[in-house]
């Protein structure tokens, strides 16, 4: 068992236009009420719970080509970012409880304000990488990681709410887990980059732990480097996650998901599942070292203390 050394700001984001349905903006309470920060505390962690955000409604925020909601989308994640970046700066290590996956423009943007060299695990049943120009939806949560790729830039229209921001990140610096929706359009731009990814199959056949040993030997044979962690519930499999937008049969099993984020912590986020995920990232073990203890409890001594 460690020291913890960082403490952990919890900013929740409840906002769902990212996608035409609601409902996904209750995640950040559904995940606390599972009981997120405690079960942080009691890994010894700091807890700094920086609550919601409010996200302004705009009253005129027309589709733009056939993507419902750019000015709404842009601005949250304005405010998300800056929220996340002060949260780094300030030396806390930053869980964003979304919302839709539209968020992980602002949560990584922010991030990368503070750690312009963060490397991106993106784990998830689809790729989230149309353009607006490939979208079979319009849906901003499936196009988040082409806003953050240096290598889409001039495939970007200039999409009304994000002139804010600027593509930072390369597309050796992202690999994805669990992939096994992707569109035609994504499955190009993956190829036509050359980005490192895992689909389902890929998992079957390699194995989680060949698949995390590949993952990080690729964001850090390198270099050192933070690595910021987007990972969509809908990885999952529908029977343990069926509280999505957007399930896909044939997806992680509990293991293959709580492995991931072991591994991502050995090298230095459906709400009870949210919580298994954000803490076994943050160094719950499932080999049982949560606990400081300095030797074996010995029924000679006073056992008061060791009681809970
Ligand atoms: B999520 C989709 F077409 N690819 O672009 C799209 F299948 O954040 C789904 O990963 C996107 O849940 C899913 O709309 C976005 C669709
Ligand atoms: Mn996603
Ligand atoms: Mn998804
Ligand atoms: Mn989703």
């Amino acid at each position: 068992h460690q020291n913890r050394t960082h403490s952990i700001a919890i900013l929740g984001a409840p906002f769902s236009k990212g996608q035409k349905r609601r409902g996904v903006e209750h995640g950040p309470k559904a995940i606390r009420d599972a009981g997120l920060v405690e079960r942080l505390s009691n890994l010894d962690y700091t807890v700094h719970d920086f609550g919601d955000l409010s996200f302004p409604h705009l009253e005129k925020d027309e589709h733009f080509m056939h993507v419902p909601f750019p000015r709404s989308v842009g601005r949250a994640n304005k405010l998300l970012s800056n929220a996340v970046s002060s949260a780094v700066g300030a030396g806390h290590t930053c869980v964003m409880l979304g919302g839709d996956h539209s968020l992980a423009i602002g949560s990584v943007e922010g991030h990368s304000q503070q750690c312009p060299d963060l490397g991106l695990i993106w784990v998830d049943a689809h790729a989230d990488i149309n353009t607006p120009l490939t979208s079979p939806s319009g849906n901003l949560h499936g196009q988040s990681v082409a806003f953050l790729l240096k290598e889409l830039q001039d495939k970007m229209p200039d999409i009304p709410g994000f002139s804010w921001m600027k593509p930072f990140l390369s597309c050796t610096d992202l690999v994805y887990i669990g992939l096994r929706d992707v569109d035609p359009g994504e499955h190009y731009i993956l190829k036509n980059l050359g980005i490192q990814y895992f689909s389902m199959r890929d998992i079957d056949r390699m194995g989680m732990q060949r698949v995390m040993e590949v993952t990080l030997d690729h964001l850090l044979s390198r270099k050192q480097r933070p690595i910021h962690l987007s990972f969509d519930i809908d990885a999952f499999d529908p029977s343990l996650a069926p509280a999505t937008g957007t399930p896909v049969n044939g997806g992680l099993t509990y293991r293959e998901g709580i492995y991931i984020t072991e591994e991502i912590h050995n090298t230095e986020a459906t709400a009870g599942l949210a919580v298994d995920v954000i803490a076994s990232s943050l160094g719950q073990s499932r080999e049982g070292a949560n606990m400081a203890f300095q030797e074996i409890p010995s029924p000679k001594e006073d056992t008061e203390q060791l009681r809970l």
